[in-house]
């Protein structure tokens, strides 16, 4: 049975390029998986798209026939998709692979607001479907960055209800300093907490250690995983932690 993994972000970080890498680093362990485009509107992607949605939307399409800008476009492309989510599933449905790995539009609130993104996750197999939630780098090197991403990538879970897998892309882009940083803020609440007190570019009133308290009871508060699809690191604890999501970790990879 092929599992769904959606990979989900703010626009600009990372999820196509990832896409490609994760789909390379699959294949060099000997497992097979399968890159699903559901962005109506891109241009360049940068791997061999196998299940593509342009071949039955286009943005450019949208906007011409009904004299629509990008964003208005995008919007009501999203919900045509919805309405050929049944045929895009019966091309996905006979193909036998271990993963499809389904980039999603660049601008995050369209799958994450539109009620199309559901109409989607549904006919695609909800109970077989989890969620790679990228970090942008540049958002989350400053506590007060970290915790909105963490508000993010919580509007997601809260609105898709699917198991979550919590990514620090291009972590290449950051010296070890940071990367040990941020990866310490995001095991252990308090700490960041510190961070954010000793932070000088931080309006202390608005948060506090409840509100914090809070992200860790209601479960978004997660690890980050560093990710670099430049470098082709961090994909074997991405891959243990999908196979945690959707198997109990069972290792699928030939002996
Ligand atoms: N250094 C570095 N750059 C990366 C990495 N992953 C992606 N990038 C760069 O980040 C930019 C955006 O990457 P994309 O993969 O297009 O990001 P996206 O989230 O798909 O973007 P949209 O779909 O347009 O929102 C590109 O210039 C990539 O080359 C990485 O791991 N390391
Ligand atoms: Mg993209």
């Amino acid at each position: 049975m092929a599992r769904n993994l959606y990979f989900i972000g703010t626009a600009g970080c990372g999820k196509s390029t990832m896409v490609r890498a994760f789909h390379e680093w699959m294949a060099s362990q000997g497992l097979d998986t399968v890159t699903v485009n559901l962005d109506p509107g891109a241009e360049r992607v940068p791997y061999d798209i196998d299940v593509d949605v342009r071949d039955w939307i286009r943005l450019s399409d949208v906007m011409d026939e009904h004299g629509l800008g990008p964003n208005g476009a995008q919007v009501l492309a999203a919900d045509l998709l919805a309405m050929n989510a049944g045929e895009i599933r019966d091309v996905m449905e006979p193909i036998n692979t271990n993963y499809f790995l389904i980039d999603t539009p660049g601008q995050m609130e369209l799958f994450t607001f539109r009620e199309s993104a559901r109409v989607l996750i549904d006919a695609f197999g909800r109970e077989d479907s989890a969620l790679a939630y990228l970090n942008d780098p540049a958002l989350v090197k400053t506590p007060s960055g970290l915790i909105s991403s963490v508000l993010l990538s919580a509007t997601a879970q809260f609105r898709h209800v699917l198991p979550f897998v919590n990514i620090l892309s291009k972590s290449d882009l950051l010296s070890p300093e940071e990367l040990e940083s941020i990866v310490a803020w995001s095991l252990d609440p308090l700490a960041l907490y510190e961070a954010l007190m000793a932070d000088p570019a931080t309006p202390k009133t608005l948060l506090d250690v409840e509100f914090m308290k809070g992200m860790e009871t209601i479960g978004v508060y997660r690890k980050l995983v560093p990710v670099s699809s430049e470098v082709l690191s961090g994909f074997e604890e991405i891959y243990n932690q999908v196979q945690l999501v959707f198997e109990g970790g069972e290792d699928l990879r030939p002996d």
